[in-house]
């Protein structure tokens, strides 16, 4: 996509002032081999006007199981979101972004790594030592496009990180409504309830790819009691 083709709208003041100011902030456009081209502001990045046109940028999905007992750490959306207000979804979502140098670093996926746990801590107030990121697995990337609701939308190469460990969480209410630690069971008994909806991304990696990890996950539990997922 050409950025002079790109469109623009002004936010109007019944959007949350925080969530409106983080519009601002500035993902990293990519070509559908995940090469960077340059940056936009979050609110371009995101409109299904641009997206229609191609425009692409990178992401990840960050998934926290418990050491213990191997369970999920989900989240619920907070209502101040501009996109997917109130949908359930995995640990935590969001960009890296062309803001900060560490985050455009490509090698070991560096650069998504810190992202996550920037927003780990932003979003459930995670402190850092708890997320190195050198203990995250990269699982895979995904290129994804879905529509939210009214002129919003995704369209990413998003990047599939787990983490085992054990956390602290103090949630951004601007941020998330509600969260909880599930087994696959419980998961899945969330998704068979028509009263909970979910973010389109955590579908599709739950329905492609989570399960079966996880299983493994639990299966190469060793002696330790350390958690390893299997890196495709
Ligand atoms: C965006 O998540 C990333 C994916 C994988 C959908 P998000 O909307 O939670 O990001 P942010 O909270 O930074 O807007
Ligand atoms: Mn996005």
């Amino acid at each position: 996509a050409s950025r002079a083709v790109l469109s623009t709208i002004e936010l109007s003041a019944k959007y949350d002032p925080e969530q409106r100011r983080l519009m601002d902030e500035r993902c990293i456009l990519i070509d559908e081999q995940d090469r960077a081209l340059g940056a936009a502001d979050k609110k371009t990045c995101h409109l299904m006007e641009n997206i229609n046109k191609g425009l692409l940028h990178r992401a990840f999905s960050a998934f926290v199981f418990r050491p213990s007992d191997g369970k999920l750490l989900l989240q619920q959306r907070a209502t101040e979101k501009i996109t997917f207000p109130d949908m359930w979804t995995n640990t935590c979502c969001s960009h890296p972004l062309d803001d900060f140098e560490e985050e455009k670093i490509e090698e070991e996926q560096l650069g998504v790594r810190v992202a996550a746990t920037r927003k780990l801590e932003h979003e459930l107030g995670i402190p850092r030592s708890q997320t190195p990121v050198d203990q995250f697995q990269y699982l895979t990337r995904i290129h994804y496009l879905a529509p939210s609701s009214g002129i919003w939308g995704e369209h990413e190469v998003d990047y599939i990180l787990f983490l085992t460990a054990d956390v602290t969480v103090i949630p951004n209410l601007n941020e998330i409504r509600d969260y909880k630690y599930v087994d696959k069971t419980e998961l899945q008994a969330m998704f068979d309830d028509p009263a909970n909806s979910f973010t389109p991304w955590f579908k599709l990696i739950a329905r492609d790819f989570l399960f079966g990890w996880w299983d493994e996950l639990i299966k190469r539990k060793d002696a330790s009691g350390k958690v390893q997922a299997k890196s495709l």
